[in-house]
């Protein structure tokens, strides 16, 4: 076929077929048989075989998977990806609702309520018209490119209409349906090839493949469930209508989602799907409850990580009985005796559970849990199992009481001991848990050591535990500053038994090149207590150094978006320490990255320090405030004598207006704002 009339056969039959996997992937409602499907599909492969030149990433022939890559690429989240906090029970929801009614003034709201899947969070971007990139949700700042995967999901649109916004986000979670699981487990078994332990094991896997063929196999499916964010073009001003808005573009909605106005209505839809859970083709854990109009998810704001204007009430965990075989107690890295539960295995949910958390001592004695005992065990999501309590009726009267000082009992020492140090043992007045009193206890020094030295933070390939546990033995080691003293006693490593020269200078090399780590790993390293990866990565960018960081306020921190009073706490706690100042003048000798370069003189906000109150026509304020700071400013969440600009969108909020007024602070319109961001 000549050239010209090939390209629009190509664009008619791509128009066609897309129309199709519209209807039969996101529809559920095919048009055509499967026979006059795969005609199309035959002709539009052998006219781009013909003609290469017009072959396009969002050809529906290239659902198929595109080539194995080795690993994939890393993408930064241009708005965090939130988690949600969680209700277990009605009070739970109930309190959830006294606290943002109270925040809103009694102002009535309705709520989106959608089923809480248990799959993979995963944000798709859209530029002009097309897919450009799949991500996971990584730690929320920054995730895996997993483009070439999530192409192969049918119900993902690879092309939006023209009219969609020219560059947006939406976010979803892709899952396994059940039966598309249990095909998948019967395949595998016949194979002889391991089988998944549940449908969210298996998505996870399938999507993160290398190879994209291989995900191309899996009926993977997905659900939108938010736009992230939009630019170029207004979006409606509620969660619901967003969803239908999508739904307009093409994307998958969960028909199940209901917009309800009161929080009877709410606790009902989660009653009735969680007895009606098991009829559903995927897994939920519970529901995802949303104060549907945007203007108050934006009053509301976030804490910490989660949105206040968003909760999972989640159903009932998965429970199962087993036996208490031992209670046995491990070190954690701050010192903390932690009682832990060894079970009879049992599978709870699709998963083998060995072990499950008790705790604390003051838990153990009040839920009357006895070694030997048959116990009820619960998995719910993502958390530890933990045990719920004992089957009474089921004792024999051989179960025996469980005491934490008489388990640590050391008779050489004839007292309690720390089961690692032998090192005394403590509970302060009015806390729950037992300390090992040595600060220099190994198992708080290995554990610290062995997170210092980990992947997710200075990736220090050659100190796993075994290593660890060796050079705290040998004395070469005390806290992680010494790690970056061991070039210096290259011939003591090189005495112990074991250690191959090409391992000492593998490990040391290893070390040399960790001083160069960015400072966001090196303050998730430093395992300061609540501060994870993802917070790490914000104090970073916010701080650009550790002592700027170890001089910030109580109030500075609680400011930051991400952070809560619990972390700033811990943060200023850690900082307070004699010995972590120590450790972090001998990291800073040693030449590892404390502070980093503050490029943000020369961008055009720098110094700059933006409030954005209110609903912006052109972006979410979410996005507002990203490209402000992507340009050397700073965005707050409240008006202070420091604020430059507050950007008032449509129905802003009073508080924010009365203070810049109190203060004298310029007030911008969101025209200005786009000026100044170089939009207009
Ligand atoms: N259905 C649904 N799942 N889910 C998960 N909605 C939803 N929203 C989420 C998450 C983490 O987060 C937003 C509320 C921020």
């Amino acid at each position: 076929m000549e050239a010209e009339k090939a390209r629009d056969r190509i664009e008619k039959l791509r128009a066609e077929i897309n129309h199709h996997n519209y209807r039969y992937y996101v529809l559920d409602d095919p048009e055509v048989a499967d026979a006059e499907y795969d005609g199309l599909m035959r002709e539009l492969k052998a006219l781009e075989e013909e003609h290469p030149r017009f072959l396009t990433p969002d050809s529906p022939t290239q659902r198929v998977g595109a080539a194995p890559v080795e690993a994939f690429g890393v993408v930064e989240h241009p708005l965090p990806l939130l988690s949600l906090g969680n209700a277990f029970s009605r009070e739970e929801l109930a309190a959830w609702y006294n606290r943002i009614s109270r925040l809103l003034d009694g102002q009535k709201f309705d709520f989106a309520c959608e089923h809480k899947i248990d799959g993979l969070a995963v944000a798709l971007t859209y530029i002009n018209g097309k897919l450009t990139t799949g991500a996971t949700r990584g730690n929320g700042v920054r995730g895996e490119d997993i483009t070439q995967n999530l192409r192969t999901v049918r119900s993902i649109p690879l092309s939006v209409p023209k009219d969609a916004p020219p560059r947006f986000e939406v976010r979803g979670e892709v899952f396994l349906p059940r039966a598309g699981f249990e095909k998948l487990n019967r395949e595998r078994a016949k194979e002889g090839l391991p089988l998944f332990a549940n449908p969210r094991n298996a998505a996870a896997g399938s999507v993160r493949q290398l190879d994209p063929r291989i995900t191309a196999k899996r009926p993977l499916d997905i659900y939108i469930y938010m736009l992230g964010w939009a630019e170029g073009k207004a979006t409606p001003p509620t969660h619901w209508e967003t969803m239908e808005y999508l739904k307009s573009l093409g994307f998958k909605i969960n028909p199940n989602n209901r917009l309800l106005n009161s929080i009877e209505q709410v606790a009902e839809f989660h009653h009735t799907w969680e007895e009606k859970r098991e009829s559903l083709d995927y897994e939920a854990d519970g529901i995802v409850v949303k104060v549907n109009r945007l203007g108050l998810q934006e009053r509301l704001g976030n804490v910490g990580r989660e949105p206040r204007w968003s909760i999972a009430y989640k159903f009932a965990a998965v429970e199962a009985t087993t036996i208490l075989k031992s209670i046995e107690i491990s070190v954690g890295r701050t010192g903390t005796l932690n009682p832990y539960a060894v079970l009879e295995p049992v599978s709870v949910g699709g998963v083998t559970i060995k072990h499950a958390a008790l705790h604390n001592e003051d838990d153990i004695r009040r839920k009357d849990i006895r070694i030997g005992d048959t116990v009820i065990v619960r998995r719910a999501g993502e958390v530890i199992p933990e045990v719920v309590k004992p089957i009474k009726a089921k004792r024999s009267g051989k179960e025996k009481e469980f005491s934490l000082p008489d388990k640590l009992y050391n008779r050489e020492r004839k007292r309690p001991a720390c089961p690692v140090c032998g090192a005394e043992i403590f509970r302060p007045e009015g806390e729950v848990m037992y300390y090992c009193s040595n600060a220099a206890c190994p198992a708080q020094a290995q554990q610290s050591i062995e997170h210092f030295a980990s992947r997710g933070a200075m990736d220090i390939r050659g100190i796993g535990e075994s290593q660890s546990a060796m050079l705290l033995k040998e004395g070469l080691v005390k806290d992680v500053s010494d790690i970056y003293y061991l070039k210096d006693k290259r011939k003591q490593l090189l005495d112990i038994e074991r250690m191959a020269e090409l391992s000492v200078d593998n490990m040391l090399n290893a070390i040399d090149k960790s001083k160069n780590k960015p400072l966001s790993r090196v303050i998730f390293a430093l395992g300061i207590r609540h501060v994870g990866s993802e917070t790490a990565e914000i104090l970073a960018r916010r701080f650009h150094g550790i002592e700027a960081l170890a001089k910030a306020s109580r109030e500075e921190l609680i400011n930051i978006e991400a952070v809560g009073p619990k972390i700033a706490d811990s943060i200023i706690a850690f900082f307070r320490e004699a010995e972590n100042q120590k450790i972090i003048r001998r990291l800073k000798d040693a030449g590892v990255t404390l502070q980093e370069e503050v490029k943000t003189e020369k961008l055009p906000l720098a110094g700059q320090e933006f409030v954005v109150t209110g609903r912006l026509e052109a972006f979410s304020r979410q996005e507002a405030e990203a490209r402000i700071k992507a340009l050397g400013g700073t965005a707050k969440d409240n008006v202070t004598r420091k604020t430059n600009y507050l950007v008032v969108g449509a129905e802003p909020g009073g508080n924010k207006l009365l203070k810049a007024q109190e203060l004298g602070t310029g007030q911008i319109k969101e025209e200005e704002l786009l000026r100044l961001l170089g939009q207009k």
